[in-house]
């Protein structure tokens, strides 16, 4: 997050703000990267960057209620990416309520200085919102064009693809077709046994796992899992599912 080449953490949490931990030189004993305790990241008022119904897009920052924390969207979640092309890098944030929303940087690569109203993302003339609830995105080019893709999770567990159809430019986000369900929602099963598919609150991720050059889709699930003994006890576990994209 702040350009010094070293890589940072950066995450979201129930309670709603976004946390980044700043990586810093050098490893420990194990080989592992180590990082600076989190900091709660700010927007360029000070105020943590939060999303809710006093700092919706085109609200201005004034009406904002200080201590509104009620108001404010849960499970914020984000992912660092330079999204309008000027060299710095933009949050793209997901949270409870399913919005996709973009808190632009307004500072420097060095220096991140965010705008505390987040910015709506387009797709044709609808916003980018996940209709469930629940928006965990990542970043990637899913369909292999060389555009940008979107591609969100949701609290029923459907999975669901903004395809890129224009980069970005200077000053201006990518563009988007409307939304395509990669991933229908399933029946949770109450069983340890996985149903056909992911259950709730997926999270999507793009990697190459099997080095071909094509990523594949990773998503992650939650479940809970109920044993009826002289008391019921639950348990809550998840499975990763992998997903081949098909050939052309
Ligand atoms: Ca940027
Ligand atoms: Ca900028
Ligand atoms: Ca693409
Ligand atoms: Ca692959």
């Amino acid at each position: 997050m702040d350009g010094d080449g070293t890589e940072d953490l950066v995450t979201g949490s129930f309670g709603g703000v976004l946390y980044v931990l700043y990586g810093r030189d050098g490893r420990d004993a194990g080989g592992l990267r180590q990082f600076a305790p989190p900091v709660v990241l700010s927007d360029l008022t000070g105020d943590p960057l939060c999303m809710g119904m006093y700092r919706t897009a085109g609200a201005s920052a004034d009406a904002v209620r200080p201590g509104a924390k009620d108001e404010r969207a849960r499970m914020l979640t984000a992912v660092p990416f330079d999204w309008d092309g000027d060299g710095d890098l933009d949050l793209v944030a997901g949270e409870s309520d399913g919005r996709i929303m973009l808190f632009e940087n307004d500072g420097t690569k060095t220096e991140p200085e965010f705008l505390p109203v987040p910015k709506k993302i387009r797709a044709g003339r609808k916003s980018l919102w996940v209709r469930s609830g629940h928006s965990m995105m990542t970043l990637g080019d899913w369909t292999g064009d060389g555009l940008l893709d979107v591609i969100s999770g949701s609290r029923n567990g459907a999975v669901f693809l903004w395809a890129g159809v224009e980069p970005p430019s200077e000053g201006t986000g990518p563009a988007f077709a409307k939304p395509v369900k990669l991933i229908d929602d399933h029946e949770e099963s109450e069983a340890a046994a996985p149903a056909s598919g992911p259950a709730r609150y997926t999270q999507p991720h793009l990697a190459d796992l099997d080095g071909d050059g094509r990523p594949e889709l990773l998503v992650g699930d939650f479940r809970m899992e109920s044993s009826k003994g002289e008391t019921e006890t639950r348990k809550a576990h998840g499975f990763i599912w992998v997903y081949r994209r098909p050939k052309h």
